[in-house]
């Protein structure tokens, strides 16, 4: 049994070292070499499409990211990334706590929704005490509080055919002279149906601060911290991603990150 152990964490991080020539930049950083037409890249995504079938394939869908004690939390969240959307829509709903909000789920679904925070928070509620870890090098201990993506899916009743879940979020993200694209993330349907996956409203106690996402950011904590979007306006069930921005399926992938960021 260790033995097996023992292999498959060297098999991993074989797998992690050939992913890892992937410099981790900041999030507010670029390196050339992800730039498109660049050689490195196809090999750089197909790196990446090897570290997720082996982890897909070696690590139990369910198995939990570890969860601390109330002791851990040592700091409020640290804001990164948007921190104060200026987007018109979202600054109408800022403006009246939110009250308007309306989270829309569309797709490949039988039934839409469009749920209000009051419906989200009367829906079965988990909260968690987890790590947050940026790409920048940086992380945070912190208490979560949301509904289950999965009884939100449950509600909407996914199709055979779904295999990712887009988040769409309010807040653009300048692209320099290209003019600017709204955030969106994107994730299987394993980690979207995992129990630690939540769509929080609640952050150490308080509701969501704007900073961190209000009113509504999802945490995936098998990922890193890019993956967990905030200012979520939709949810969108799919069978590609090819649709969306430059089909690599979320905005810091569009520039080169990798989809599967799984720590
Ligand atoms: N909508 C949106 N979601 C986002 C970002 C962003 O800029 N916009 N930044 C991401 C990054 S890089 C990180 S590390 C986390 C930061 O979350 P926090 O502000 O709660 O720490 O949000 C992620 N989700
Ligand atoms: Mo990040």
């Amino acid at each position: 049994m260790s033995r097996l152990l023992l292999s498959r964490r060297r098999f991993l991080s074989v797998a992690g070292a050939a992913a890892s020539t992937v410099p981790l930049a900041g999030c507010n950083a670029l390196d050339a070499l992800l730039a498109d037409g660049h050689p490195a890249r196809g090999l750089l995504a197909s790196a990446n499409a090897l570290t997720y079938r082996m982890q897909r394939l070696l690590i139990p869908a369910d198995r939990l990211a570890p969860e601390f004690p109330e002791s851990e939390i040592r700091q409020g969240q640290r804001p990164n990334g948007s921190t104060d959307p200026n987007d018109p829509a979202y600054l109408a709903l800022r403006d009246t706590a939110f009250s308007g909000y309306r989270l829309s789920v569309t797709g490949l679904i039988e039934r839409p929704q469009q749920l209000t925070l009051d419906e989200l928070r009367n829906m079965p509620s988990r909260t968690q005490i987890t790590r947050h870890d940026c790409v920048e090098g940086w992380s945070c201990i912190a208490k979560w509080t949301g509904v289950p993506l999965a009884s939100v899916l449950d509600e909407a009743r996914v199709k055979s055919d779904a295999r990712y879940v887009v988040f769409h979020c309010f807040d653009s993200m300048s692209l320099g002279l290209a003019g600017s694209v709204a955030y969106y993330e994107s994730i299987d349907m394993i980690d979207a149906r995992h129990p630690q996956t939540i769509l929080a409203y609640g952050l150490n106690g308080a509701a969501l601060p704007v900073a961190n996402g209000a009113p509504l950011r999802v945490r995936i904590e098998r990922q890193l911290g890019y993956k967990m979007a905030k200012y979520i306006r939709a949810i969108e069930v799919v069978s590609s991603l090819a649709p969306f921005g430059r089909g690599r399926g979320g905005y810091w992938e569009d520039l080169g990150y990798d989809w599967y960021a799984g720590i």
